[in-house]
């Protein structure tokens, strides 16, 4: 061993993290990660500093998602690596790649109950693609390049690096690794000659054929080819939540998003066809509904790289474990040229006739959606919208078209309320190409408001935009759809509380708390947006603007989510109003 190669494996963490490519670090610090704390000042990855380890893990995620990068994220353990659960999960079932590394109590004080000792890995495993416990400081730089492989080869996921302090501390020799070799994880995969014949026959053959693209089609990189396949073959494409943006919404071909809340063309083009060619999706329940009843008169072809999950929910005719954008260039060439005229006449009548459209309820209020057709008039269809989760995430997947791989983030599978806020700040430090619009609920906005400071403190021009309902209005949708309007737990102003009148507070409208103040304590500068002729303006405002702004829009608190598949029915039980 050279000694003068010797350094700490704090210090060989960090320059690990630089030879894996990490470009950034989100995190917090704490007593069992002060020793790679002590190596960030010297550092060539740039840190920063979050509010909540929550607030960190989903800024890492959400420079993930929208680079296709995996976004690495540091804290200490005990609490630290526990307020990071809801994080890992929410990559996890979303298949974003992250590596988590959290400080844990020295080897020798684990299984203690030692001073802010957690059993990370033994928390995390449900909720990771993988994880490591280091038992010494020579093991660092081989796991942080295992760490790196494994989150982004195959499905990519979050995986976990738990580093006991006196590893940190040891002194150590050990190299990054030039390659890495894994004994037990090769995802590499590819489609058989046999299968994309089949696939190819199966696509000449189809009279009312439906390609329907989810997260998987964007992580493979492979937009532009889907709509290479679609345009050569016409076949209209529905997408996932997660698919949004594989496929240009103001394509004539576009069906939009399917599922729960997806539009009646896309549903019933599903429900009709006698083909699903299925990419890089899970078939969620969000999405068949009832299963037993989903695409009836469809044989499915299902193509994922994971190959846990082809064949997992639904039944498939023809399962390929495979890499999407290999499967669509190779078969390309075998798939002929085609028209589906009248398939597309009957798509087309169904747009029509149910558009994804919502009445004004009230003169003088602003309704929700329009706020989302405002954001994408402002921005020209090109911001990076990032959602948070309830009626706002689903009317920000209906009312903006999306049309750009990597520009919809939102928490999918695990519908995590708080995303919104700090993935935002996660992109932004990501794209400073791109404007990036955060879309949150009043409720949501609560759980994560504090790392707005993180945006104003590196001068990222997000715009945070609140529709405000005063309510937690998914909730409460579904309160007054199927709980006979019993409104428990859902309301959060004051005005509609039968005791409002006990309520002594220094307020002075009803909305609790005061979100424009609050925002203009971190440091943003903030608009409230009552009136539906200053909407447009204002939003535009806040999309130009340099600095980081938060736009509060008031909005109807009686509007829903339309339309909607109840969990659990058939499309043929969608309500529209
Ligand atoms: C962390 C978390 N807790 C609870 C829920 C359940 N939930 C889903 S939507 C929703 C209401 C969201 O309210 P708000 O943020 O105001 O958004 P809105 O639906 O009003 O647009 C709730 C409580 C969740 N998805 N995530
Ligand atoms: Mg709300």
């Amino acid at each position: 061993m050279n000694k003068n190669e010797m350094r700490t494996g704090a210090q060989a963490l960090v320059e690990s993290l630089e030879k894996a490519g990490a470009e950034i670090l989100f995190g917090y610090p704490g007593g069992a990660v002060l020793d790679v704390f002590n190596c960030l000042t010297n550092a060539k990855v740039p840190f920063v500093l979050g509010r909540h380890e929550q607030g960190c893990i989903h800024m890492a995620d959400g420079y993930a998602r929208s680079t296709g990068k995996p976004g690495v994220c540091l804290v200490t353990s005990g609490p630290g690596a526990t307020n990071t659960i809801t994080g890992l999960a929410t990559a996890n079932i979303d298949g974003i790649p992250l590596v988590l590394i959290t400080g844990q109590v020295p080897l020798g004080l684990i299984g203690t109950d030692a001073f802010q000792e957690a059993d990370t890995t033994g928390i995390t495993r449900a909720v990771s693609k993988h994880n490591f416990l280091v038992h010494s400081a020579d093991e660092i730089p081989e796991t942080v390049a295992q760490a790196f492989y494994i989150a982004t080869h195959g499905k990519p996921g979050p995986v976990v690096i738990d580093i006991p302090k006196d590893c940190q501390q040891a002194l150590t020799s050990a190299q990054y690794p030039e390659r890495v070799s894994l004994r037990a994880y090769h995802p590499e995969c590819a489609a058989t000659t046999t299968q994309l014949n089949k696939l190819a026959k199966l696509i000449n053959e189809a009279k009312r054929p439906v390609i329907y693209a989810g997260g998987g089609v964007i992580a493979s990189g492979a937009a532009k080819d889907v709509a290479i396949l679609a345009h050569k073959a016409e076949i209209p494409v529905a997408t996932t939540l997660m698919g949004l943006g594989a496929f240009d919404e103001h394509d004539p071909l576009s069906l939009r998003m399917a599922g729960m809340h997806g539009t009646p063309a896309a549903n019933w083009a599903i429900n009709e066809a006698d083909l699903i060619i299925a990419l890089g999706v899970r078939f969620s329940d969000r999405v068949t509904g009832k299963i037993t009843k989903y695409a009836p008169k469809a044989k499915i072809v299902h193509v994922d790289c994971d190959p846990a999950s082809v064949g997992k929910n639904v039944d498939v005719d023809l399962g390929i474990v495979a890499d999407i954008k290999d499967v669509l260039t190779t078969v390309g060439s075998r798939v002929k040229q085609a028209t589906h005229t009248q398939w597309l006449e009957t798509i087309k009548k169904w747009k029509n006739s149910h558009p994804v459209a919502y009445k004004q309820m009230h003169e003088s209020v602003i309704m929700p959606q329009s706020v989302v057709e405002a954001i994408d008039k402002a921005s020209s269809g090109k911001a990076v919208i990032v959602t948070d989760v309830g009626q706002n995430q689903m009317w920000a997947a209906q009312y903006f078209r999306h049309n750009i791989p990597r520009h919809f983030l939102s928490s999918g599978g695990m519908g995590t309320m708080g995303f919104g806020i700090p993935a935002a700040i996660g992109a932004a430090f990501a794209r400073p190409d791109h404007k990036t619009v955060a879309i949150c609920g009043d409720g949501g906005a609560q759980m994560t408001f504090e790392e707005i400071v993180v945006a104003v403190e590196h001068n990222l021009p997000v715009t945070f935009v609140v529709i405000n309902n005063g309510c937690l209005g998914m909730v409460r949708q579904w309160q007054e759809l199927f709980y006979k309007k019993n409104y428990s737990g859902s309301i959060l102003t004051l005005k509609d509380r039968p005791s409002n009148e006990n309520i002594e507070c220094s307020l002075e409208y009803d909305y609790l708390p005061d979100i424009i103040k609050l925002a203009q304590a971190h440091g943003a500068k903030a608009y409230r947006v009552i009136d539906p002729a200053k909407l447009e303006a204002t939003i535009a405002k806040a999309i130009k603007s340099l600095c980081t702004t938060l736009v509060e829009v008031i909005v109807e608190p009686r509007a829903n989510v339309f339309p909607m598949i109840p969990a659990g029915k058939p499309v043929c039980d969608m309500v529209f109003d």
